[in-house]
């Protein structure tokens, strides 16, 4: 099955910064696709649930220099 998050993602600065969170997330096991949106501060993520878990997917963010949390 397949499931959709949204994640409030904040310290990016430019649109590099956008892409490597992309990528990194199009990359991960499980990540169906991922959209990262530098001006509202989101990402978009279609995943398998089963194959990763939010907490992954944050904690990678995070790994990459960014915070991330579930969007409220
Ligand atoms: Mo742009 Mo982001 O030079 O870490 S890639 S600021």
């Amino acid at each position: 099955e397949k499931d959709t998050v949204e994640l409030d993602i904040s310290g990016m600065t430019c649109a590099a910064c956008s892409n490597r969170i992309e990528k990194v997330l199009n990359k991960a096991d499980g990540v169906e696709n991922a959209t990262v949106n530098l001006a509202n501060e989101t990402g978009t993520i279609e995943y398998r649930p089963g194959a990763l878990s939010v907490d992954d997917m944050i904690a990678k963010i995070k790994k990459l220099g960014y915070d991330a949390a579930l969007r409220a």
